[in-house]
């Protein structure tokens, strides 16, 4: 495959490495949808991910992680499940996509536990940095796609559909930190992000998503 437009620093790995971001109903299975579609259009060899989750042993983590239940998970177990999963998801499924040239899409990755684990449940931002050189090495994201909107406008939405899990439990407050955690990281690093803004109309959003796509991805 010729070169997707890979970042340099991910030098064994000449494939592309594409992350879905944003708060609960920010849009992201929909825009993820769209995404696919854009890729297959232009024969874009690429693999659709996950995360929590992605591989078998991976996805009864994240059943773990998700379930509502009587007992309080701690922050720090919950962090590190997060970390537990997403080692076997880059091990068994992102490095070998990438190593093969595939795009690899990922619906969440390590942006997520910085806003949700970090902002959002306040541990240290350090020791997730200390966790994401642990587990990553060199590995990050070519680009993020982070899907921003107001909390009260991301909380309607999925209210809509039926049956908390249990982070999605959490309180406005809690959303409206995720929300800043995301922001702040797109500022430290605008690069590797593109922010869309999530609050339009679903055909707006898809075309500044496809306006983004045509920009980062080679696909000619
Ligand atoms: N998590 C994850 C962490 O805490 N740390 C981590 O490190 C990681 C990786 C699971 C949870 O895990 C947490 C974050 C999450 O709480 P998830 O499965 O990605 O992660 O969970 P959700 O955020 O709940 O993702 P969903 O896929 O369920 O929601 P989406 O994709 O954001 O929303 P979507 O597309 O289903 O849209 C919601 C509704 O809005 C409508 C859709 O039709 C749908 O009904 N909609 C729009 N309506 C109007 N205008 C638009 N532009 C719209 N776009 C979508």
């Amino acid at each position: 495959m010729s070169d997707l437009g890979h970042n340099s620093a991910n030098a064994d790995y000449p494939g592309f490495f594409l992350t879905v971001e944003g708060g609960e109903g920010a849009g992201k299975t929909t825009s993820i949808e769209f995404i696919s579609t854009w890729l297959k259009e232009r024969n874009i060899d690429f693999i659709q991910t996950r995360e929590p989750g992605g591989t078998p042993f991976a996805e009864r983590i994240r059943e773990l992680l998700l379930a509502p239940g009587d007992e309080k998970v701690a922050d720090m177990t919950e962090l590190l499940l997060m970390f537990a999963a997403r080692a076997q998801h880059i091990e068994s499924v992102i490095k070998p996509a990438l190593a093969a040239g595939k795009l690899v899409l990922s619906d969440r990755f390590t942006d997520a536990s910085f806003a949700y684990q970090g902002a959002g449940r306040g541990l240290s931002l350090k020791a997730l940095s200390t966790l994401e050189s642990l587990v990553q090495g060199e590995l990050r994201p070519d680009m993020t796609l982070l899907l921003d909107l107001p909390v009260e406008v991301g909380m309607a939405r999925a209210s809509g559909r039926g049956e908390l899990d249990r982070i999605e439990q959490e309180k406005t407050d809690f959303f409206v930190r995720v929300r800043q955690g995301y922001l702040a990281r797109a500022d430290d690093e605008p690069q590797r992000f593109e922010i869309v803004d999530a609050s339009q109309s679903i055909e707006n959003v898809q075309v500044a998503i496809a306006e983004v796509l045509g920009k980062r991805v080679n696909h000619g």
